[in-house]
């Protein structure tokens, strides 16, 4: 473990540290920030009303909604002089939302970034490329700092460029790759194509995250790339990338979340009521120990589950992968389907390729969507290719119980990561 005392904290302890922390942190904000203050009065709540991370649900609720409004510094808890760094993500539409940091919030954000990846297998003295976009974009600057307070060499490539990419793995031979999961399959099919060797790369292990993946991605990339693939999740919101890490020796079971930072609860997208271990809702992840832009509850709109996993080598609790973000989401004739949800199933056809696209569209008044996926390289016969398509279509219907049309694409036609986040779904019923 990168920090064992805290990442091995017993849990008594924690809950007795995330106590304390929750307390100094409401009185912080409602000092700091007249939103939060105005919301606690609103809900007739004063911070000196709360004993324990046990009433953390007597805190409002933030959302994305509440960062746009405040844009773009209305949140923040310090005076403008003290921010050292200012990040944004694009929204799809408008204004970015916007996260500051001080001093204090970046030795943070290298921290949970090399505990990170020490979990996910690098340490010091390793190489590690570095494929995430740097910018205003979270992940390149914050693994990148993760990687140098390991004590790791970084080689700051950012996204894109494949050609390039490809020349530095072989001539760097770096251990390490950080990249988003659809960006190593991109750069797994080029090694495949240009006829690289397995001795030409030295790669041990990947971080993989940004977007949601799945086992059939992680399967394809440990092949095409001889590495160990990994998890990692974060959000700008929070702190960018390291809010959580899957263990390279526990892969499969969830990703810690570092929770001596990042309290998470688990709430019913409906309700709003908390659920308890193993059940899938609302990720809420409340920052106990940031500074510039602190967030009470910040509904994060992905959906997955937590769990305690006492065969780990840490205390913190595991979050399953992300099936989706809620806004991902698509209810078709009243079903919820996200798009990994067909990516496991697409995974037990050996004959297609991990690469698809949901496609939506407007018949009539209705939505109506469609897969599509590739074939491999080997050519099918017309009955064959019938086959395949009638036998996907019924494991949709088996699976999730829908009536979903299956288009064979041929290989290479669906978009590939260029080096970042990739859209699964093709919505074309803004758009015609
Ligand atoms: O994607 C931070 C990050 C950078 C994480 C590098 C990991 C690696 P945003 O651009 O603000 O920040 O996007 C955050 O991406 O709410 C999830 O919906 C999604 N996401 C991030 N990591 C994962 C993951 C960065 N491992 C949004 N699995 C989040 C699934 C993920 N979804």
């Amino acid at each position: 473990m990168f920090n064992p005392d805290m990442e091995g904290l017993p849990l008594e302890k924690l809950r007795k540290l995330q106590s304390e922390r929750l307390i100094a942190l409401a009185h912080y904000v409602y000092e700091r920030v007249p939103f939060y203050r105005e919301r606690f009065e609103q809900q007739g709540l004063h911070p000196s009303m709360l004993r324990g991370i046990a009433d953390i649900a007597r805190l409002p609720i933030t959302y994305k909604t509440d960062l746009r409004d405040q844009y773009p510094f209305g949140l923040s808890a310090v005076p403008e002089d003290q921010i050292r760094r200012i990040h944004a993500s694009s929204g799809t539409t408008g204004k970015p939302t916007v996260v500051v940091y001080t001093a204090e919030d970046l030795e943070l954000f290298a921290e949970v970034n090399a505990r990170s990846l020490y979990a996910g297998g690098a340490r010091p003295g390793m190489k590690m490329h570095n494929a995430y976009g740097y910018g205003l974009f979270t992940g390149g600057l914050g693994i990148h700092a993760g990687a140098e307070r390991l004590g790791m060499a970084v080689v700051p490539v950012s996204g894109g460029m494949t050609d390039r990419q490809l020349m530095l793995l072989q001539d760097f031979r770096p251990e390490v790759i950080c990249c988003t999961p659809s960006y190593a399959q991109t750069l797994a099919e080029e090694v495949d194509k240009r006829g690289i060797g397995r001795g030409a790369l030295n790669l041990k292990f990947g971080v993989l995250g940004a977007e949601p993946w799945t086992e059939t991605v992680r399967a394809d990339v440990e092949a095409g790339l001889g590495l160990v693939a990994t998890n990692i999740y974060g959000l700008s919101e929070i702190i960018g990338p390291g809010v959580a890490q899957e263990d390279w020796e526990e892969r499969g079971s969830g990703s810690y979340i570092w929770e001596d930072h990042f309290f998470p609860e688990i709430l019913d997208p409906d309700t709003c009521e908390p659920l308890p271990e193993g059940h899938d809702g609302v990720l809420v992840l409340t920052t106990l120990t940031k500074k510039g832009m602190p967030l009470l509850r910040y509904w994060t709109n992905d959906i997955c589950s937590l769990s305690y996993d006492k065969g780990g080598k840490r205390t913190h609790i595991k979050m399953s992968a992300i099936k989706g973000r809620a806004d991902d989401m698509l209810i078709i004739r009243g079903v919820n389907l996200f798009p990994t949800q067909v990516e496991v199933l697409i995974r037990d056809i050996p004959e297609l390729e991990p690469h698809y696209q949901l496609v939506v569209s407007k018949k009539g008044a209705l939505d109506r969507v469609d897969v599509r996926v590739e074939m491999g390289d080997t050519p099918l016969e017309i009955t064959q290719l019938e086959g395949l398509r009638a036998h996907l279509m019924q494991k949709i219907r088996d699976n999730i119980g829908l009536h979903i049309d299956v288009e064979l694409m041929p290989p290479g036609s669906i978009p590939r990561s260029e080096g970042g986040k990739l859209s699964r779904i093709l919505d074309l019923r803004r758009n015609g």
